[in-house]
């Protein structure tokens, strides 16, 4: 009994299964997105997060369905991985499910300008939708209406809900990575007033041209932005 429990183990060691998502697109062709994006992948699967885009500066940081741009309480954040050339090694940061039964949700958190923020560029992806419930689409649409990017760093860090690393991210000479300060999500906009909270603030205004960031005077800051504010834009970072 006890032979084939460890047998069953070790084919499941062997069997584990990896998919290999692109971060920012290739070394000759940056782009603000995960590739793939739609995900699905049972218990003990890694998800080998390659972060192949060169110029590049993103991270993968789990969200929730109805906030894509914002960091989840207890989830996983690899920080942002800043590639300026041609690294010596592709970075990357493996995530294994761990519970194949909720789905995932993921963005990058780099606001910097320009481009602006990426989520809401649609830098998102996610694992295991389920058929009938909260889709990709959805999600994607979501995140492009986004007002706010959080910039803290997901509780979780290498643990998420669903999902977990094993170690910090794999960065070669060359790169730097960065994690932003711990936090919890601002309060909830609504419309077009302001809003505050204790460490985080976030304020809309009427139609700022392009995407910026606010400083308010910590390192808290979330992104002021507009829908479509970020086609054509041309620096990818
Ligand atoms: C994932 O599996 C579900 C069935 O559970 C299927 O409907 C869906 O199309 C699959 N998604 C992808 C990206 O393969
Ligand atoms: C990369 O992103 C981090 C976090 O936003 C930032 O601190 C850093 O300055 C960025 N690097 C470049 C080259 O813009
Ligand atoms: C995957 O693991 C989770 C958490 O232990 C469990 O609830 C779920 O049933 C597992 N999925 C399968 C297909 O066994
Ligand atoms: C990620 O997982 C793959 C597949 O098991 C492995 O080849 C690679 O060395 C791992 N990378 C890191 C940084 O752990
Ligand atoms: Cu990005």
């Amino acid at each position: 009994m006890r032979f084939a429990v460890v047998l069953a183990a070790a084919a499941a060691a062997a069997a584990q299964s990896v998919v290999t998502v692109q971060v920012g697109g290739s070394a000759t062709s940056p782009a603000l997105l995960f590739a793939p994006n739609n995900i699905n992948a049972t218990n003990g699967t890694i998800i080998n997060f390659q972060f192949t885009g060169v110029p590049g500066n993103h991270s993968v940081t789990q969200s929730t369905f109805a906030s894509p741009c914002e960091p989840a309480p207890g989830g996983f954040d690899s920080g942002w991985i800043q590639i300026s050339s041609a690294p010596s090694a592709t970075p990357e940061w493996n995530v294994t499910i761990t519970n194949d039964n909720v789905p995932i949700w993921f963005f990058c958190k780099q606001i910097k300008s320009p481009p602006g923020p990426h989520c809401v560029a649609g830098m998102v992806g996610a694992i295991n939708v389920k058929p009938g419930a909260n889709s990709l689409q959805a999600f994607e649409a979501n995140a492009k209406a986004a007002t706010t990017v959080g910039q803290f760093e997901g509780s979780g860090g290498n643990i998420g809900n669903g999902a977990s690393a094993s170690a910090d991210p794999f960065v070669p000479s060359g790169v730097q990575r960065f994690v932003g300060p711990s936090g919890t999500a601002p309060p909830a906009q609504s419309g077009s007033g302001s809003a505050s909270g204790s460490g985080a603030s976030s304020t809309t205004s009427p139609k700022p041209s392009a995407a910026r960031a606010l400083g308010v005077g910590s390192a808290l800051n979330v992104v002021l932005l507009v829908g479509g504010v970020l086609a054509g834009a041309a620096i990818v970072l």
